[in-house]
């Protein structure tokens, strides 16, 4: 008999016309490893991004371009699930009544909407910001997910998310899976390369500090060449006193696959342009072939909606049925 493997759930924002290193390394990464051993689902979560208020026609080519970029990477749609978010309805009908179970000061307390709230000031705030992390947490439930992949910066979401299921589960009787949060640790924060004691993130204003998968080849050689290390020349892993140098290292291993010690060793001796020029062509080449194929799917976009379409089928077939055991728990009459 072939045991029953482990469900996994992630998604990630169409806010950018392209992924960057962090959502790469601190994410994606482990998507595409988890996919063989696992039930995997992938959503983009376009729902998610409506919260920063992008433009139409961006949000439609980000979205697309989202998809393109997570199957350049690797990931196989006869594998894993991978589907759009807003194709399935059962995620904005999960959250309402996640929402009707999350305190006002549990949710008042997520480092994420403090931060970017604060950044836009009260006034352009969205509520959808501060319902956000809800959705999520039906995003997640919605599958029975075992495992949710993501970057260090979401642990605290994920954490919401299993409060959440375990309030469900003792008040109407087992019905969510209560997930883990599967951060690895080496990629699973890549900072700025122009402020490296902040992370890479895609809203951010530093944009020379940001690796864009799909940036040319000489831009990316020009962002690492530029990137802030500081006054010494050692090339040591020391995050509290070389954030700059720690993070390239990070980089370099986490795509090249050689250990930091071995780097290390390498670079003994050698001045800081050597390793930041070597540090360049890891990321030049890894990431060739990733911008090449992404071109290429984007020509063919009937493609891509065969593949979203199979994934909303198998990724809705799943979420109904969670939906409705949801709804029959808490009391709601089903329609007949
Ligand atoms: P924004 O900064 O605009 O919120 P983002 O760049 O964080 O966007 P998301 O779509 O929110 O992108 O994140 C997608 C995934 O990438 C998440 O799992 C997140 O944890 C991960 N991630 C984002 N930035 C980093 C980073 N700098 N290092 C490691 N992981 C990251
Ligand atoms: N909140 C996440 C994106 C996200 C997500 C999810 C991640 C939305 N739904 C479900 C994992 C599982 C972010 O900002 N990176």
């Amino acid at each position: 008999m072939t045991p029953i493997r482990k469900r996994v759930l992630s998604g990630i924002q169409p806010t950018a016309g392209s992924f960057h290193l962090g959502n790469y390394l601190g994410a994606v990464k482990n998507w595409v490893s988890m996919q063989d051993e696992h039930d995997a689902f992938y959503c983009v979560v376009d729902l998610h991004s409506l919260t920063v208020d992008p433009d139409p026609a961006e949000l439609r080519t980000r979205t697309l371009s989202s998809i393109a970029q997570l199957l350049a990477l690797g990931l196989d749609p006869e594998t894993c699930t991978l589907f759009i978010q807003s194709h399935v309805a059962a995620h904005n009908q999960l959250a309402w009544v996640m929402e009707c179970m999350t305190g006002f000061g549990e949710a008042s307390r997520m480092t994420q909407f403090k931060d970017k709230s604060q950044k836009s000031g009260a006034d352009r705030t969205v509520v959808g910001l501060f319902t956000y992390p809800i959705l999520m947490a039906a995003d997640i439930l919605l599958y029975q997910s075992n495992y949710v992949p993501v970057g260090e910066d979401q642990r605290q979401h994920v954490e919401l998310t299993r409060d959440l299921a375990q309030r469900f589960n003792s008040k109407y009787g087992q019905t969510f899976v209560i997930p883990e949060p599967f951060i690895m640790k080496a990629g699973a924060k890549i900072y700025d390369l122009q402020d490296p004691t902040s992370k890479m993130s895609k809203s951010t204003a530093s944009l020379g500090g940001v690796i864009d998968l799909l940036d040319a080849p000489e831009i990316n050689l020009k962002k690492i060449k530029s990137a802030v290390t500081d006054t010494e020349r050692e090339v040591k892993f020391d995050e509290k006193n070389k954030a700059g140098i720690s993070n390239l290292l990070t980089i370099h291993s986490s795509l090249s696959g050689s250990s930091i010690a071995d780097l290390e060793n390498e670079f003994a001796g050698k001045g800081y342009g050597d390793f930041k020029a070597a540090v360049a062509e890891v990321v030049i080449e890894y990431l060739r072939p990733v911008r090449e194929r992404t071109q290429q799917l984007l020509t063919d976009p009937s493609h891509l909606q065969r593949i979203l379409k199979t994934g909303a089928e198998k990724a809705a077939a799943v979420a109904d049925a969670t939906l409705a055991k949801t709804y029959e728990s808490i009391g709601l009459v089903p329609r007949g």
